[in-house]
Order: C-alpha cells, then structure tokens, then sequence
C-alpha cells in the first residue's frame, strides 16, 4: 500500500499586492503534484514587524516603520513530498511570484511561505519522522513561539496540537498571546476557501 501522506503547515505572508500574492501562491501549491491542501485558517492583516535595531542580533521585534502591512495566515497540508522537496517547492514559489532577497529579513516580500512543521501526528505532534525530520535540521519554526499571527492561525486548524520536541500544548502558546496581532480578514479567507479547498 502506498505511504500515507505526512501531515504540514505552512505559514504564509505577503506585504506586497498581499490579496494577490496569497491568492496565486495558494494556486501555485495546489497545482503541486503530491501536495494537497486541507485548511486554510483565517488571514490576519498584520503591522510589519521590524528589528528595532537594524542588527541581525536582537531577539526583539516591534511593530513599527513605513513598510506596508502583512496578510498572514496558515496552511494545513497533506504531502508525499520530503520536507527538503517542500522547502525547495516554497523557494520556487517565492521565485516565481517575484520575490527578492534583500540582506534584510524584514524587507518587504511578495510572499513568505514557512514550513512551520512536518510530519506530525494531528493528535500528540509526535512524529517517528521527527528525529529524522530534527537531525536533518528542520525544528519547529521558531515564529510559532515568538509571533501571534502564525500561533493562533495554527491553533485554529490545529487545537490539540502539541508541539515536538518539548511537548509544549499550543493550546497554551496560543493563549498566552493576548491578540493575534491583527484585524481578521474573514471575508478573504473564506474566498480562498471556496476557491481552493476541496469540498
Ligand atoms: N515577516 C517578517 C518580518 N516582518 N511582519 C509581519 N507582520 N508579518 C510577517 O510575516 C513578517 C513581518 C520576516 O519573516
Ligand atoms: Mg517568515
Ligand atoms: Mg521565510
């Protein structure tokens, strides 16, 4: 019998044509022979986040500068793909929509996909591939711990999730955020939904 297909999600950001750049980088995933996509949690518009020093050195980020806002939002993925091949799939995507990589992490970008976290199980978030997954240096993406707009999006599709290695509840991350850090766009996200979710 075939592999069942490994459970991912994936962040999603844009600050440049936003509604546009989110809309075609989901038909870009579609389109992916052995990706299917399976929730699409609500799009946050979102300040831009900058590194208040201008160094690559600061934990801190705050919300601040003249750089447009973000949508944001997350995806549930089921995949045959390896989590390289997705990595790789995400590179081509951001090339093909445009996207620059400027010596600033916070520049602005026609869009971001994160792979957030792969392989897991929907129930515990453990993964027999997880200590393959962790020796071939993909962990859980740091910006579920540290950004509201990727931890609520993801407790909305994923709310019994606990996060590997630690065993960390996201119910909890989730809650000690006190907002996600933006103005829910319901409208849009149920537009992607009709239009790129299998019913
Ligand atoms: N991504 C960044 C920098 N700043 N700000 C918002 N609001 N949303 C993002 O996704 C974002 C950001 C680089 O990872
Ligand atoms: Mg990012
Ligand atoms: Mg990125």
């Amino acid at each position: 019998m075939d592999k069942a297909p490994a459970l991912g999600y994936i962040g999603v950001g844009s600050n440049i044509r936003p509604e546009e750049n989110v809309t075609k980088a989901l038909g870009l995933l579609v389109d992916t022979p052995g990706i299917t996509l399976t929730a699409i949690s609500t799009f946050y518009r979102t300040a831009p986040l900058s590194d208040p020093a201008g160094t690559m050195f600061t934990t801190g980020e705050t919300s601040s500068g003249p750089d447009p806002d973000f949508l944001n939002g997350v995806l549930e993925i089921r995949t045959h793909l390896t989590a390289p091949e997705l990595l790789e799939r995400f590179a081509q995507i951001e090339e093909a929509l445009g996207r620059e990589r400027a010596d600033n992490r916070f520049a602005p970008r026609t869009i971001d996909l994160d792979l957030l976290l792969y392989g897991v199980d929907e129930g515990t978030g453990t993964s027999p591939e997880w200590q393959e997954i962790a020796s071939g240096g993909i962990m859980v993406h740091r910006d579920i711990q540290k950004r509201g707009f990727v931890a609520l999006p993801l407790f909305e599709l994923a709310p019994d999730l606990v996060l590997p290695p630690y065993s960390i509840p996201l119910r909890a991350l989730a809650l000690s955020f006190d907002t996600p850090g933006g103005k829910a766009e319901s409208a849009l996200s149920g537009g992607l939904r009709s239009r790129f979710l299998l019913t």
